[in-house]
């Protein structure tokens, strides 16, 4: 990777990884791609450089290719799976239009493409204990046919025209600097926000509902590291399980309590997010990410909520306004 667009530079995930590939690439190969009324502002513009690119607009991804010469694209456009399922249409332009935007454009001017999927590519008929690498994929939400239909596109880019695709499937991603919009696993970065803030926290998503999570530093990397990886040693390209932890309300809750004592939480269910939830997998088998191109996670739940909650403090609380963290 030398010069990288990323689509989507000002979201939950583009912002932190524009600023992870300007730290470890030089920053002016970088370019953060952004849609108009979601404007790069701070670091993220002041960083490197900056252009609108519309991932339904295939004439204008092109040309920013050409003026900086990229040589990989993050395809970081997405509705989330709440969101989407409101949206579906919407969403499908966006998932699968603005992905065949992205793989022709690549194939043309000869880019290696990085499209995540995710857990909801995966539904009920999917084994959810474990779940394999190369298992049923049959989701009921538009999100996840989507994700599923992504992968497919992209592995058939790879095998037919030789675009260097790959990819991971996302679990929820947890963290502190930009917050989600619309997705299902979303309650478990709002649970930290109320904490830091003193308040109760109405839990969206039921007691005994186990979901996969990852912290975003180890998403980062995992983002990174895959698209560095060997391409003799990948039997798999889109796209790879990966793992770190995975827990229901109560786990996270309690492991909160241990720093905010005084933290509450109370059920306050939402039936299309709990839907969905019940439908994806409790955990996945990350095995061939770690065999092919030795995947490893660094962070527990212990880790990533001592690490949340220290810089949520700093960021939402530097005056001690709201509560204690022990
Ligand atoms: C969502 O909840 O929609 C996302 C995801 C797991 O893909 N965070």
């Amino acid at each position: 990777m030398k010069n990288v667009l990323i689509i989507g530079s000002t979201g939950q995930i583009g912002s932190e990884l524009t600023m992870k590939l300007r730290d470890l690439y030089p920053a002016s190969g970088i370019v953060a791609g952004y849609i108009s009324g979601a404007e790069p502002k701070g670091d993220l513009l002041e960083s490197g450089p900056a252009e609108i690119v519309d991932i339904t607009d295939a004439p204008r991804i092109a040309e920013v290719v050409r003026k900086y010469n990229i040589d990989t694209i993050y395809n970081l456009a997405a509705l989330l799976s709440a969101v989407a399922e409101t949206r579906p249409q919407l969403a499908w332009k966006i998932g699968v239009g603005g992905l065949y935007n992205v793989l022709e454009v690549a194939r043309e001017n000869n880019c290696a493409v990085f499209t995540p999927s995710s857990i909801g590519s995966f539904g009920d008929a999917t084994p959810h204990i474990q779940t394999p690498q190369d298992t049923i994929q049959r989701p009921k939400t538009i999100y996840g046919v989507t994700k599923v239909t992504g992968e497919l596109l992209s592995d058939y880019y790879a095998h037919r025209f030789g675009v260097d695709t790959r990819s991971v499937r996302f679990p929820g991603l947890i963290s502190y600097t930009t917050p989600p919009g619309g997705g299902t696993t979303d309650y478990a970065v709002d649970i930290y926000y109320s904490a830091i803030k003193g308040e109760k926290f109405h839990c969206p998503i039921k007691s005994g509902t186990f979901m996969d999570m990852m912290y975003m530093p180890d998403a980062l990397r995992a983002a990174v590291e895959i698209m560095e990886a060997d391409p003799s040693r990948l039997v798999h390209r889109n796209s790879f399980n990966i793992a770190s932890m995975s827990f229901d309300p109560e786990i996270i809750y309690a492991k909160i309590k241990e720093y905010v004592p005084g933290f509450e939480m109370e059920y306050t269910p939402d039936p299309l997010r709990q839907a969905i939830a019940d439908s994806w997998p409790d955990s996945l088998d990350d095995t061939c990410a770690r065999e092919e191109w030795d995947w490893k996670p660094q962070y527990d739940l212990d880790a990533m909520t001592r690490d949340m909650l220290a810089n949520l403090k700093k960021k939402l609380n530097p005056e001690k306004k709201f509560v204690e963290v022990k």
